[in-house]
Formats: C-alpha cells, sequence, structure tokens
C-alpha cells in the first residue's frame, strides 16, 4: 500500500503557481485530463461542484487517505479560481488556452486517438501542429507533476489525453513510482501502427512502472505492439525496457456498488421508478439506453434496430416503450454534432412511424440526468440496451446490473464492450449486426423469468464482488510492488490480470 500521509502537507497550496517546497509535496499525485471538481453557476453565482462519476469517488477515498494532490484542466470555460482543496485533497489546476484546447482536446486526444482506439468507426484525422500540441500539454502536466509529488511518492496517470506523461515524468523524477491506466481500448496493431507518432506514444507510456488495461486482450495487444516496435523484451505482463521493469497488465473498473445498491433500495428512488413507468403509460416492457451522445456507442444502430421490431410487430406501441438517454458530449466537434443530428433524425422516424398522439414509441432525452433519476430509470427498465461499436469498459451496464437487487431485468451487451468478460449472463450481440441485435432483443423479450433470475444471478455475482474502490486498490497494490530504482526479472510473477 501507499506511504502514510504527509501530516506536514500545507493543505492550502492552491492554484499552481506556487512552487511547493520539498514539505508541501503530495505522496500521491493522481494526473487526468480534468480536475475532480467543475464550475457551474446557481442565480448568477459561481459553484465548484464534484465532477460526476465512480472514478472521482474512488480516486477521492484513497487520496484523502494519503496527502494526496489532483492534477487537471479546470474545463472548457477555464474561469476563475477552483477551491484550493476538495474533500481534504489539493487541487493543481492546469492552464490551457483555447487555441490548445481545440489542437490538444479536440484535434489530437478526441479526432486522432479516440476514434483510432474504437476501432477507427471514424477516419482517425493526423495532423502534426496536434501532435506538438498534444507533447506540449502533456509536457506541462508532466512538470505539475513532477513539482508536486514528495521523493520517493507515487503518481496515477489517466487516459489516452496523457499517453506521454509517463515517461516526461520519468527524466524528471526518476525517483517516483509511477502507474498508468488506460480507460478506453488499446487498438489491435493494424490500427496502432497507422499513428505516424506510434513510438513515441510507446515510448510515453513505457515510462510507467506499472500499465493497467480494461481488459487482458488490451494489455497483451500493448505489450506485443511495445516488442515489435521498440524492440522491448519480456513477456505479455512484464516487459524490460531501456534498462528497465515495467509491467502490465488488466485492471477491470467497477462502479461504487454499495452505494448503488443503496440507492436502489431507497424507497424514493423506486417511487420514482414506479411514477416513470406510468407516465410511460404503464407499458408492459420498458426498453432503456443509456449514453454518452459518442459514435462509438452504437446508439443509432440499435434505435433502427427496434425501429424494424416495430415495423415487423414484434414490438406494438401499446406493449413496448423505449427510452433513450444521450447525454451531451463534446457538442464543440463536428462529428458528435452530425451524430446528435442523425440520432434525433432517426427518432423522429420511429415515432413518425409507429408513435400515437400522446403515446410515442421512443422518449428521447438530450440531457445529463441527476443520478437518482438514472437509477430510476434503470430500476424501470425491463431490457437494457448496451450496443457499442467498441467501449473500454461501459459502466452503464454495471449501473444496471447493480440496481437489479431483486435479480429481474434483462441486459443486451456488445460483445466488443470491456464488460463483456465479465457480464456473461447478458443476451450478447454484435452491434454492427442489425438482425443480431433484433434477434437478442427478442431473445430477451422471450425470456420467462426463470431464465432472467439465472442470468442477473450470474451478472450480480460477479459485479458485486468487487467495487471501484477494490479497483483503485488493487492497482496501486500492484504499484506499489515495482520498485523503479531496481529492475526485476523478467521471468517474475506479474501483477494478476482480474
Ligand atoms: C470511459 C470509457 C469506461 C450517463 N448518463 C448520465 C450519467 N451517466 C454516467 C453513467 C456512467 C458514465 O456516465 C458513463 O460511463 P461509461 O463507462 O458508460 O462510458 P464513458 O463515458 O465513455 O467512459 C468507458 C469508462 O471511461 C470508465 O473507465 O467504462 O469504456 O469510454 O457512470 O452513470 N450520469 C448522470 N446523468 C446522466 O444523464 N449523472
Amino acid at each position: 500500500m501507499l506511504e502514510p500521509a504527509n501530516q506536514s502537507a500545507n493543505p492550502t497550496l492552491g492554484a499552481g503557481r506556487i512552487s511547493p517546497s520539498e514539505s508541501d509535496r503530495a505522496n500521491f499525485v493522481v494526473v487526468a485530463n480534468r480536475l475532480p471538481v467543475q464550475q457551474s453557476f446557481s442565480e448568477g453565482n459561481e459553484e465548484w461542484r464534484p465532477s460526476p462519476g465512480g472514478l472521482v469517488s474512488a480516486l477521492t477515498a484513497v487520496l484523502q487517505g494519503h496527502d494526496g494532490l489532483w492534477i487537471g484542466w479546470l474545463g472548457v470555460s477555464d474561469h476563475g479560481e477552483p477551491p484550493p482543496t476538495y474533500e481534504g485533497i489539493r487541487l493543481k489546476p492546469v492552464a490551457i488556452s483555447p487555441e490548445e484546447y481545440a489542437d490538444f482536446y479536440l484535434g489530437f486526444s478526441n479526432a486522432t486517438l479516440w476514434p483510432l482506439y474504437h476501432d477507427a468507426i471514424r477516419a482517425p484525422v493526423f495532423h502534426r501542429h496536434w501532435w506538438n500540441t498534444y507533447q506540449e500539454i502533456n509536457r506541462r502536466y508532466a512538470t505539475a507533476a513532477a513539482e508536486s509529488v514528495a521523493p520517493g511518492g507515487t503518481v496515477w496517470i489517466h487516459d489516452y489525453q496523457l499517453q506521454l506523461v509517463p515517461n516526461m515524468l520519468r527524466l524528471l523524477r526518476p525517483d517516483v513510482r509511477i502507474g498508468f491506466f488506460l480507460h478506453i481500448p488499446f487498438p489491435p496493431s493494424e490500427l496502432f501502427t497507422q499513428l505516424p507518432w506510434r513510438r513515441e506514444i510507446l515510448t510515453g507510456l513505457l515510462g510507467a512502472d506499472l500499465i493497467g488495461f480494461q481488459v487482458p486482450h488490451m494489455a497483451s495487444n500493448f505489450s506485443r505492439i511495445a516488442r515489435r516496435q521498440l524492440g522491448a523484451t519480456g513477456t505479455d505482463s512484464v516487459l524490460l525496457f531501456d534498462g528497465r521493469t515495467i509491467r502490465v497488465g488488466a485492471f477491470p473498473i467497477t462502479v461504487d456498488t454499495a452505494q448503488i445498491t443503496a440507492l436502489a433500495l431507497d424507497p424514493k428512488i423506486r417511487a420514482r421508478a414506479r411514477e416513470l413507468r406510468r407516465d410511460l403509460g404503464n407499458p408492459e416492457v420498458v426498453l432503456l439506453g443509456v449514453d454518452r451522445l459518442d459514435y462509438t456507442k452504437g446508439i443509432q444502430q440499435r434505435i433502427r434496430a427496434i425501429n424494424e421490431l416495430y415495423a415487423d410487430g414484434t414490438l406494438n406501441g401499446d406493449t413496448h416503450v423505449m427510452v433513450q438517454v444521450a447525454v451531451p458530449s463534446r457538442e464543440s466537434d463536428a462529428h458528435y454534432d452530425l451524430e446528435r443530428h442523425n440520432l434525433e433524425q432517426v427518432v423522429s422516424e420511429m415515432n413518425g412511424d409507429h408513435g400515437l398522439v400522446g403515446s410515442p414509441v421512443i422518449h428521447y432525452l438530450h440531457q445529463n440526468l441527476p443520478f437518482d433519476e438514472l437509477l430510476a430509470l434503470y430500476l424501470a427498465a425491463d431490457v437494457m440496451l448496451v450496443t457499442p461499436f467498441r467501449d473500454g469498459m461501459n459502466l452503464v451496464a454495471k449501473e444496471y446490473v447493480t440496481c437489479r437487487t431483486d435479480l429481474t431485468g434483462k441486459l443486451v451487451l456488445s460483445e466488443f464492450a470491456g464488460a463483456a468478460s465479465e457480464l456473461r449472463g447478458a443476451f450478447m450481440v454484435n452491434p454492427h449486426d442489425l438482425d443480431g441485435i433484433k434477434e437478442a432483443v427478442c431473445l430477451a423479450l422471450k425470456a420467462g423469468p426463470k431464465e432472467a433470475k439465472a442470468r442477473m444471478s450470474r451478472m450480480r455475482r460477479k459485479t458485486m464482488r468487487r467495487n471501484v474502490f477494490d479497483w483503485a486498490q488493487s492497482f496501486l497494490a500492484a504499484l506499489q510492488q515495482s520498485n523503479p530504482a531496481a529492475p526485476v526479472d523478467a521471468t517474475d510473477d506479474p501483477a494478476p490480470s482480474q
């Protein structure tokens, strides 16, 4: 485990303009694209709220116990000063100008890496000036981390926006332990090697002592590519490169099962679920999709499949109703704008063809809902549709399963979501196969309570075994086993893949 908290830490260290003296440095530093707080305005007043999501709560708990500091960007507005601390964690913002945001975030992160790492569902775009800014911004995060971490401390870097940070930090601070976790898929060699800067990205990642992926085959992809492209040696789980040992493993992320279970049993949320079903006209079957509005999530394809089931009479507007929540995402990107436009076209076609006055067949919400409302929807849904073309994990699937404490409910799940390797009780689909989606939905509809219960029990047994705190602890425990100063033998037993 991590070293105990440094009691002399200065809890007021704030906006990152102070260069911390050695005694002010943190034993444990998280580096992520975003800070765990975001700015909002209520009646004209500025407020800082925690950013939503399980990652923030999981890492908050770990950071609180270990004199933690979080380095990240403030968000699009970049206005105002964040609080110096959040729930006892020091915050260190990284400034990114609007021009840099366009090149680093919208450009290289989301128009080069995001599509390339998600099966090239959209053609990745390669621009040298995006790459230059990506390097610059990664250097900025690495410098902030190097200035903030105590001697011999631990730094945990997150996700595809920051893949160069591990090695940049290693060069600045060879004394610290460095972990990196990729939340999205790592692509197969044929795609990754398209990247003109593939060697630089691999070298960047190999600066870490431990590199974590969502599922084992992504970890092996990475190791194989590192051996082939950079001449690293070793196995899929322990690599030797540049005189150092790097561990590689799978650490499947999960949700805060205890919190979600407690909320799912809350009478107010259960009453809200009943109210939602009433508002939907008390249909026999409620089908639900919940996704960030992203072209990787397969939302249109899924709705097309459902539309065909209405058209051929398998589904009926009197008895079957669908709800699709599409959370606004990356709205300044033209791909996302087009995705929204096309999705809304499909939704309105479906209602136009099969709805009645006062009884649409699909209810579409382009909104970020309060988490309680989302849970009420999970409880109200008989069939949950999670059909991404490619997804690192997909937490929505795990949240749905966690909510179904009474073992009812059916999950239709893409075989290309990381969650598919754990949720074997789902009705699996190839999300590219429209007929296959229709078939899986039909099977889910036909499955009786006994089969549904057996499938849900199987999924819950797996999901309820670990929560997001165990995920963070297991990564950090594996990281603590590594010793940046002393290379270990490549034949050593690796960090376990879970
Ligand atoms: C990336 C990877 C990986 C959704 N709608 C609302 C809302 N949500 C929350 C869900 C869930 C989260 O957003 C979505 O997580 P996913 O895992 O499904 O997808 P990404 O955003 O793409 O996340 C993914 C993940 O990182 C973690 O490593 O699993 O593969 O792509 O938690 O509950 N939350 C609220 N209102 C909504 O309307 N409050």
